[in-house]
């Protein structure tokens, strides 16, 4: 117990620790440095990187035009977090949280600002009238489902991921604690699943997309190599919606956007049409 963190009277910040992400995070919010968005010709802006929280929406967007939506054509600009892009003054401008996704849709004429990724999904799927039902239990359901993957992923990444693949120290008491955690939120969505085809019933919803980046990637062995640490496979209807989910070709091609890591070949780094993501599709090994 000797060498046990005692906390101080007084937390102060200390950026000479931890990992990479220690010197871009700060405990203030606003900007670090003046610097202006790129603008694209579409009427949607979009502001991103394709970590899950990114995947969601561009999933959605290439759902939606998978459906022959052409108003849902979009720029897709790269925010580099590693580099602390989220910080710039153009970029809090539109989201005073300084984290991706962030979006500008002008398809009304007036510019207006969407963050928070749940926010989007919502903003677009009633927008264009798809992904989300309507009225009724059906709507509610997908509500449950979208607020719970909000509410659940944090532990997810956040805990889980933090302190298993990307903390330098591997401690014992955190990686524990979200580890049980993790199976625990990948057993409620098993059962959901196990008598659902989708999430959210028997329609794929903005829930599925918000849910598949996170656990659908874990499952199948996308996210922080845990598959075999968490026992992934025995969440068999999770694996059975992953897998399903993983061959629509709107998801294919929306998670590959903004890509700032992987293999190079889905590194689609920016995307301002559907050729920038078909010559990377292109490029896959077979
Ligand atoms: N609740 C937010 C979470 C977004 C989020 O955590 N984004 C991360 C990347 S996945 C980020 O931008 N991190 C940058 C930082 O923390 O400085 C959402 O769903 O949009």
């Amino acid at each position: 117990m000797s060498n046990q963190y005692v906390p101080p009277k007084i937390w102060i910040h200390n950026n000479d620790g931890g990992n990479k992400w220690a010197n871009i995070n700060r405990p203030v919010s606003g900007a670090t440095h003046e610097k202006e968005l790129p603008v694209g010709e579409h009427a949607i802006q979009l502001y991103s990187l394709g970590t899950p929280n990114g995947q969601k929406v561009t999933i959605l967007l290439e759902e939606l035009l998978a459906l022959g939506i052409k108003e849902a054509e979009y720029d897709a600009y790269l925010i580099n977090i590693g580099e602390g892009d989220q910080f710039s003054s153009g970029f809090v401008a539109v989201n005073p949280n300084s984290k991706i996704p962030a979006l500008v849709d002008k398809t009304t004429g007036e510019a207006v600002n969407v963050f928070e990724s749940a926010s989007i999904l919502v903003h677009l799927a009633e927008k264009f009238g798809h992904f989300l039902p309507t009225s009724g239990n059906a709507r509610t359901t997908t509500f449950n489902w979208l607020f719970w993957a909000q509410g659940s992923a944090p532990f997810l990444g956040g805990g889980f991921g933090h302190f298993y693949a990307y903390a330098d120290e591997k401690l014992e008491y955190p990686i524990n604690r979200f580890a049980m955690e993790a199976k625990r939120q990948l057993d409620v969505l098993d059962k959901q699943l196990a008598k659902n085809t989708y999430v959210a019933g028997d329609q794929i919803t903005i829930a599925d997309m918000a849910i598949f980046p996170w656990y659908g990637n874990l499952v199948l062995g996308n996210l922080y190599d845990a598959a075999e640490f968490l026992q992934v496979e025995n969440y068999t209807h999770i694996m059975r919606w992953a897998n399903m989910l993983e061959k629509r070709p709107g998801v294919q091609r929306g998670r590959i956007i903004n890509r700032a890591f992987g293999e190079e070949w889905e590194q689609v780094s920016e995307r301002h049409s559907a050729e920038d993501i078909d010559k990377a599709l292109a490029k896959k090994p077979k």
